[in-house]
Formats: C-alpha cells, structure tokens, sequence
C-alpha cells in the first residue's frame, strides 16, 4: 500500500492506532505507512509521569498533568485490551486499581511486544496541518526539537491523538492576584507531600478534585475545602474534609463562599477540567467541543464530519478508555484501508452525530453514561476484527464501582473485580489504599 498515514501523538490512544495496523499486518495484510509524531521524549501520553511542570527543557508546554501516588480512579476491569490482558503481561492477575507506573508498564509491554517504537519520530511536535484541496492530502509539518529542524511531509489522512485533558481550564476568581498562598491548577500538581499540615482549597468537583483531595487527604494535609458551581459531590467524606458552595472572592488568606462562609486557607488548588485545544490545526480542520460522549462534529465520535479523511481519537469524556481507544482505532484503521465506508453524503455524517448528541441527552445519570459509552464502543468493535468482549461486564465492574465509591469513598480501591477478558478474578490489594503510601510497581506487584 503507497498511502502514508500521520498519527499526531504517542499516549495510549495514538498507540492504540500503530497496535491496529501492525496488528493487520500480521494478519497478512497490505498496511500503508505509518508515522507517529510524539512531542515528548517517550511513548505512554499522560502515563509517562514528568516531575516537571510549565515549560519543558524545549519551551515546549509540559504534557503530562498525572501525579505521584496516583492510582487509577477507575477498576482496571474497565479498560484492559482485549488482545493482550493483564495476565499476559504480568504473568499473573494483578489488583484492580493499579498506580500509574504499573498501567503505564502493562501500556508500554503491549506496543514492544508489537514492535512498532521505530514508527514513532519522539520530540517532534506537530506545527500545523493543512488539508491540499487540488492533491486531496495533507502537508504535516513538524519540528523535529534535537535538531532543530521544521519539515513538512505529506500524507493521506491524518489521526489526531494528542489527547484532550492537558491543556488547563484556568478560572480567575477576584482576589487572586493578591492571595498570599499557592494558587495551581491540577496539570500542575505533582506532591501531596507539599501540602501535610495545610488547609487546601479546591475547585471543582469532577475526578481530579475527588482524587487530589484524596491524596492530600492520605498524605496528611490539615483540611480539604471542596468548592462546587453546579453541585457537591456529596462522598461520605471524613471529618477533616467540608463540602461549600462557589468560590466568590478571597484575600490574602481566606477564601469567601456563595453561601456567606469563608475558610482561611493556604494553597487553591483549581480542579477546574481542561481544555480542547489543538494549536496546530487550522479552522477548517479544528475540532471544538465540550467534554461530553457524544463529542461535536466526528462521525462515529472519530471521523471530522467537515473532512473524514482526517480522524480524530479519544476526544470523549471518558468512562471506558483504553479499550474505547482501541475500537476507535481499530475502526479507523479500516476506513483508511478501505474495508468500511465512510458515507459520502455529509448530511448523513451530520445526522450520525445528531443521534449521538441525542441519545446522550436523553440519558439522566451516570448509569446512563457508563451503558451509553459502552455500547458505543460495542458498536464499533462489532464492525472490525478487534478481539470481542464482554462490554456488558465491564459496565458491570464500573456500576459495582460507583456503588464502592458511595460506600466509601476513601475504601472503594480496596475491591476487586473479574477480568472479562481472562475471566479471572483479582486479588485484593494487600495493604488498603489509604496505608499505602508507596506508589511503586515492585511495592504494587508484591503478592
Ligand atoms: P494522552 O495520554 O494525553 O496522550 C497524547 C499524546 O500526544 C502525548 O504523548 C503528547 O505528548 C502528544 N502530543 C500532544 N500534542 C502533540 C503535538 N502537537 N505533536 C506531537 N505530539 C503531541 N484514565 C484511566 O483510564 N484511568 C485513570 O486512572 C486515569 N487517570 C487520569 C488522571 C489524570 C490526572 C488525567 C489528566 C487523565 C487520566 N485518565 C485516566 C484519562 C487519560 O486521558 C487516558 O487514560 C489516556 O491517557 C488518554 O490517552 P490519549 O492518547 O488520548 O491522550
Ligand atoms: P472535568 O471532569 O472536566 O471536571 C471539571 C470540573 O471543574 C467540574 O466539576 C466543573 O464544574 C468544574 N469547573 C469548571 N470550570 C469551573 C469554574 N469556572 N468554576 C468552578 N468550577 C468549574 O475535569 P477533571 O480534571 O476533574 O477530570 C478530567 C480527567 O482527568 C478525567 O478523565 C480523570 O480521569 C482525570 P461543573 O460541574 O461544570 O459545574
């Protein structure tokens, strides 16, 4: 095959589509060639923990806004790959919340096994995309940061896999310009270590504010104050730990609430979601959406309903994710090599995501959701030959997990769930999560 395909980033979802072609190829099959573009020095996205923050040692914005200490939010269950378990890799079944150095092994063990590392160009950020009318392709220029070289290349399709959840949404509430403390967003944080024996704020009341504040929480900080726009999250939290309206102003020191209350505090940390954000594309080619399931303007939530030559992965808010990533991939993978049409009629395209909007608007919660994104990624898989699997299972472990996290939400990570790849139950943690404070893969995979 002559097409040549341009892959823009290397965390799991862009690994997700090399694992795709290469997985064609072994199947015997003419694949076309492949170039991934990586801005960071290695492979995993957000898994590839950085200490660093801001700029990195190009001027570069730093990529990664993962933690020391954080273990994944959700049950491991709901995201294995269908084509190589966690059993394969660990050489045996491990417990169901892992700390990101070990999910970030099993990422990495699956594309070595693959062989596919030499496909990807590391420390060349993609400038900008431009779609060529009169040849029907894309000019991809990139730079690459060693050399210090820009080129351009061309290539017939483009996937966008930069991920969606690094650049901050930066609220500014009156005041801030003068607190005495630390004000950050959570791409930011790195330590709870830097906050035992502090009062923290935060805003916002989504994963990273239940996760931060957890961790500050475990790693001994003073008080957790939890500011909330629309609604509080509403855990059984312990005693240290308050819930309070919107943020209004602060001073030098205290933080004021809607509700007429203020809390004398010493950090902000802003919990306050992120941003789509895609300096390299051009108007015609720039995805904008909220973070929602049903994302706008991608035909089967991937393809650029304006140009479906140029795809789009992993743009969802996300419940399932790794796997999600791969039935996204593994359909565009077939698109390109012409084994699924996409339709030619945008009307059609359009009406496609007009159903998707819809029926994610006709849910009211978050069963809704979970039932909702997992048959979405039933339908895609059941159109490739990406390995089946029991999605209904893995909704299952995710409704067993929201269940565990109004039980108690600082015990939730010390269940265990069935494999619905395996079928193999997990073992229990050997120390509960709240006493272990060693993130390490040697400590986590200790029988
Ligand atoms: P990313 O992981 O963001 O990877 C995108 C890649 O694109 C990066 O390597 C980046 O360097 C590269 N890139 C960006 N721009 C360019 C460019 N212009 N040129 C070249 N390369 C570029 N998911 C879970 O399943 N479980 C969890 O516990 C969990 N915890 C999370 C905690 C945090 C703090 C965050 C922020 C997210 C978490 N997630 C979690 C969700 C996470 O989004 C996914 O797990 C996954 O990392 C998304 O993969 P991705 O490849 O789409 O994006
Ligand atoms: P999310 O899930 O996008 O949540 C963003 C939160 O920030 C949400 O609670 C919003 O409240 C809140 N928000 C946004 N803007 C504001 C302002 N201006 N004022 C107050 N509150 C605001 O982001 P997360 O970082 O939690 O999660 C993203 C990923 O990272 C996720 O996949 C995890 O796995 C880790 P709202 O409910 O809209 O009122």
């Amino acid at each position: 095959m002559t097409k040549r395909i341009a892959v823009i980033g290397a965390g799991p979802s862009g690994l997700a589509q090399l694992r795709a072609f290469q997985s064609a190829r072994t199947k015997g099959l003419d694949i076309p060639e492949v170039v991934c573009f990586e801005k960071q020095e290695n492979w995993g996205g957000l898994w590839n923990y950085s200490w660093r923050t801001g700029l990195d040692d190009y001027g570069e914005p730093v990529h990664n806004g993962m933690y020391r200490y954080l273990w994944s939010n959700g049950p491991k269950e709901g995201l294995e790959f269908a084509d190589y378990s966690f059993e394969e890799h660990f050489g045996k079944q491990i417990g169901s919340y892992p700390p990101r150095a070990v999910l970030y092994d099993y990422i990495e063990g699956r594309v070595k096994k693959a062989g596919v590392r030499d496909w990807i160009r590391f420390r060349t950020p993609v400038r900008h995309v431009q779609y060529n009318a009169a040849t029907g392709n894309f000019t991809v220029t990139a730079h690459d940061l060693k050399a210090d070289r820009m080129y351009a290349e061309e290539f017939d399709h483009v996937v966008v896999a930069s991920g969606h959840f690094s650049t901050p949404n930066v609220p500014e509430f009156p005041g801030f310009p003068t607190f005495n403390g630390r004000i950050l967003h959570a791409h930011d944080f790195r330590d709870a270590m830097e906050f035992k024996d502090r009062d923290i704020l935060i805003v916002g009341t989504s994963y990273s504010a239940e996760d931060i504040g957890s961790q500050c929480w475990k790693y001994g900080c003073k008080s957790v104050t939890v500011s909330h726009r629309t609604a509080a999250m509403g855990f059984d939290w312990p005693a240290n730990w308050q819930e309070v309206p919107l943020l209004t102003h602060v001073d030098t020191n205290t933080a004021y609430f809607k509700d007429g209350t203020s809390k004398r505090v010493d950090a902000i940390i802003l919990c306050t979601g992120y941003q789509h954000h895609f300096p390299f594309l051009p108007d015609d080619l720039r995805l904008k959406t909220r973070n929602r399931l049903a994302t706008s303007d991608l035909y089967k939530g991937v393809a650029w309903v304006h140009n479906p030559k140029l795809f789009f992965l992993g743009m969802q808010d996300q419940w399932f994710t790794f796997n999600m990533f791969d039935a996204q991939a593994w359909w565009v993978r077939d698109v390109i090599m012409g084994r699924i049409a996409v339709p030619a009629d945008k009307a059609e395209r359009l009406s496609d995501v007009a159903a998707r909007v819809a029926g994610e608007d006709a849910g009211s919660d978050a069963h809704d959701a979970i039932h909702y994104q997992g048959e979405y990624v039933k339908e895609l898989i059941g159109e490739t030959d990406y390995p089946a699997f029991d999605v209904d299972g893995a909704c299952a472990a995710f409704f067993e997990w929201k269940q565990h996290k109004k039980d108690g939400i600082m015990t939730f990570r010390d269940h265990a769930y069935r494999s619905v790849i395996t079928g193999t139950m997990a073992p229990l943690h050997h120390t509960p999560w709240q006493d272990a404070l060693e993130d390490s893969m040697a400590s986590y995979l200790r029988s």
